[in-house]
This record gives C-alpha cells, structure tokens and sequence, in this order.
C-alpha cells in the first residue's frame, strides 16, 4: 500500500482554514517575541527520527500478543509500513533494522524499495540476547562478558557481520545494547564482566569503516534482575571512552531508575561530546517502551531543551542519531509511532522557543523564578500549528493521525497481507 500525496490533499482541505487561522495567530505573537518562526518550521522539517524495525508489528508480554492484523511479515513491507508513516509525517524518513530480524535477502531491491520512499537506514542493531537457531555457543550466560571467549568471540564475529550489513544498505552506525548481567548475588564477578566487554567493543571497534559510529546502549535491569553489565550512564561513557572517538552513549529513555534526572545526563553526555543517539518512548515504572510523550511531556520537553542548547553550545558532539524505540501492546503499531513522531516534534518545537540567552542570564544572576518562567512559558505554548505547516511543507497529513483513519490503512493492509502475518520482532 502507497499513499498518494493527492490523497493527503483531499484530507487536508477540510483543515486547512483552522489550520491558516491557528498559524497566523500563532506567528504573529511569535514573531512579535522575536522568535523566527521560519526557521523553527525549517528546523521541524530536517528533523527526522528513524523507525524500529522491530516495532512495526504488535508488541507483547510474556502474559500475552494480541495482534492488529495486517502485520509486514517480511522487510519489504516492514519498510513499506515506514514509508506510510513517512508519507502522512513527513518526519520518518529512516528505518533502524535489527539484526538478524532484518536481514535483507535482495540488498538492491531493499534499496531501490527504500529510497523510493525516501526512507534512509539508520543505525543497524545486534542481536546477543537471543540465541539463533543452530548457533554453536549460547549467550545464557551473557555474550560479550561472558567468561567463555568461545562465547565471546561469537558475540564480537556478530556484531562485525552486522557492520557488514549496515555497510552494504548505507547506514553509518551500530548500537549496541547488551542484556548481559546477572540475576543473583555471587553470580558473577563484575570486574571479570566488564574487562571482558570492554576489550570485546575494542575488537568490534576495530572493524568499525572510518565514517562509521558505534552507540553503547545502557539499561539498570532486564532481562537479568540482580545486575546489568552496561548498567547506566557513567559504564557506557567510560567504555566509550574505552574504545576510541567514534564510540558514543545512547540514551534509550526507558533504561533508567525512577525519577532518573535524564536531562542532566543528556547534557553533561554533550559537553563531553558523547552523546552519540537517542531511543524515543515513554514509561510509568520501567521499560515499558510507550508511546513517547505519554506519561512524561515534561521531562522530553526538558531533555529537548538541553538538546537544543546543546546543538547551539557543544560543537563537540556530534549530531545525534535519533531513533523511536516502543513496543504495542494495545495500539495500532503506525498509530502509535505516528503519536510519539508528533510528541518528539512538539517537544522539540517547544525547546526551540527557549531563549537561551535569556536563560543564561536569568541563572547567571539566580533569578530562580525568571528560569522557570522562561522555561514554562515555551512548554505553555501550543505549538502544533507549526508542526502541520512543517508537514503541510513537506506534502504530509496537517493531521496524521485523522488521515490513517479516514484512508482506512489498517484495514487496507488486511485486506493485502491477511490476518494472519507477524512481524518479527519484539
Ligand atoms: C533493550 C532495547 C534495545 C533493543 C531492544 C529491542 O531494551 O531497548 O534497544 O535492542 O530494546
Ligand atoms: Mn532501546
């Protein structure tokens, strides 16, 4: 299934008027605040987030699945899926493939498919939490930590074949996350585990091309319960530190304790120029992998506003790779991604309405008040009319979500595929 451009047209006409008398009014206030619209709009338009290959389909539990049908049971249609989401967002337009869930049989045609959608392959993802079908060793006892280096070997061999992978689709990237750890006391000896992965990321850092970047990925706990090798912030900045310059941290939102400042780290992980990327979601208690901007608006809007001041302070760091990482337990999986690509753009668009300058100013001199104003004052904004002249620029939906529904895509994918697809995945 395509959308057409025309089709998104004949949606959009019956919301253009509001949407014209929202922007002007909007733009209007702005622009008398000094705020250069255009350019945030510009700015809206070049951000692109890429889509999880493996949360094109229904998420699950271990207590259960329950599918929506129409799934993309192979890459092709998982790619065709981001094309949809692209084509009504125009802020989708790159796919993170996971692998070996994502193994492109026909590299050509997965190219030629992609780019006809104007769909790029962001970072590529490896895969040693999961033991493969006739796999020699087993990563029960953890992959890149584990005390075989038969095992370990295996785990490092991995991830060199995916670089191999990414390189042949035109990704630049690998993330690594490993669910190495452990789940009792005594289990394992820690300073054994993390030398052992240390030294594991240099040698896959050595078969890194030279334009290339691998992002540590960290998490406190699951799926081991008593401790997590790559644990938080501080071991994925140390390991990065470890391997070498093109070695980065990235921060998957849902992979920190309650009440976690993670704003704080964002910024402190740019001065240091090491923020490498982002995984979007949303939690209530731990990796619950929702929809971004569902349960905690405020806390992305504060973690955008020390991205932005970050990107215009920090030339150090490189800019970001940003990825949406969720799971759909109870949502249409492209409605839910269309959701959390609307909540990364607000924040966003919010973040760039923060005058740092005066912000500064305000802490330079302590006025506690003035920073939480200036601050509140941007978050307080709505700024979705500027989020559908970016789309309307591009030739997207002014609202996505009312355009998915009203073109009936879910059912038209049933209608293609049965009902009886899944997605690979988690
Ligand atoms: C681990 C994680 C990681 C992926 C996996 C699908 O929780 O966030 O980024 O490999 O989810
Ligand atoms: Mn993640």
């Amino acid at each position: 299934m395509k959308i057409e451009e025309n089709h998104i047209q004949n949606v959009n006409n019956n919301d253009l008027k509001s949407h014209n008398d929202h922007f002007d009014f909007l733009s209007n206030s702005l622009n008398n605040k000094g705020v250069d619209v255009n350019n945030i709009v510009k700015k809206l338009q070049e951000f692109q987030v890429a889509i999880p290959s493996w949360a094109l389909g229904a998420g699950g539990t271990r207590f259960g699945r329950f599918s929506f049908y129409g799934e993309p049971s192979n890459l092709e249609q998982k790619i065709q899926d981001v094309g949809l989401i692209h084509s009504l967002t125009q802020t989708a337009g790159a796919v993170s493939l996971h692998i070996p869930w994502d193994i492109p049989e026909d590299y050509k045609a997965i190219k030629e498919i992609a780019s006809g959608l104007n769909i790029k392959f962001d970072a590529v993802n490896s895969n040693t939490f999961q033991d493969q079908k006739n796999a020699k060793e087993s990563y029960k006892y953890g992959s890149l930590s584990n005390t075989s280096e038969a095992v370990r070997q295996q785990a490092i061999q991995h991830n060199l074949d995916v670089i191999n992978i990414g390189d042949k689709l035109g990704s630049k990237s690998l993330t690594v996350w490993l669910a190495d750890g452990s789940c009792f006391p005594g289990q394992n000896n820690f300073q054994t585990a993390l030398q052992n992965t240390e030294n594991s990321l240099k040698e896959i850092y050595k078969g890194l091309p030279n334009d290339w970047s691998m992002l540590i990925e960290y998490k406190p706990y699951e799926p081991n319960f008593y401790s997590t090798v790559i644990q938080d912030w501080g071991t994925s900045f140390m390991l990065a530190n470890a391997c070498g310059d093109k070695a980065y941290s990235l921060v998957d939102l849902g992979h920190h304790l309650p009440n976690s400042n993670i704003e704080q780290i964002v910024s402190i992980l740019m001065l240091k120029g090491k923020l490498g990327g982002f995984h979007f979601n949303d939690s209530k208690y731990g990796d619950d992998d929702l929809t971004v901007g569902s349960i905690k608006p405020y806390a992305l809007f504060l973690i955008f506003n020390e991205l932005v001041y970050g990107m215009q302070n920090n030339p150090q760091n490189p800019d970001l790779a940003w990825m949406i990482d969720a799971s759909h337990n109870v949502k249409d999986p492209l409605e839910d991604l269309i959701q959390s690509l609307e909540a990364i753009q607000e924040a966003y668009a919010k973040a760039l309405l923060v005058d740092q300058n005066e912000l500064k100013i305000a802490q330079q001199e302590n006025d506690v008040v003035k920073c939480q104003e200036i601050l509140q004052n941007a978050y307080r904004t709505d700024v979705r009319p500027l989020l559908e002249k970016a789309r309307l620029n591009a030739g997207g939906a002014l609202n996505p979500i009312k355009a998915y529904r009203s073109l009936d895509v879910r059912n038209e994918l049933i209608k293609e595929r049965g009902k009886n697809t899944v997605a690979t995945g988690l």
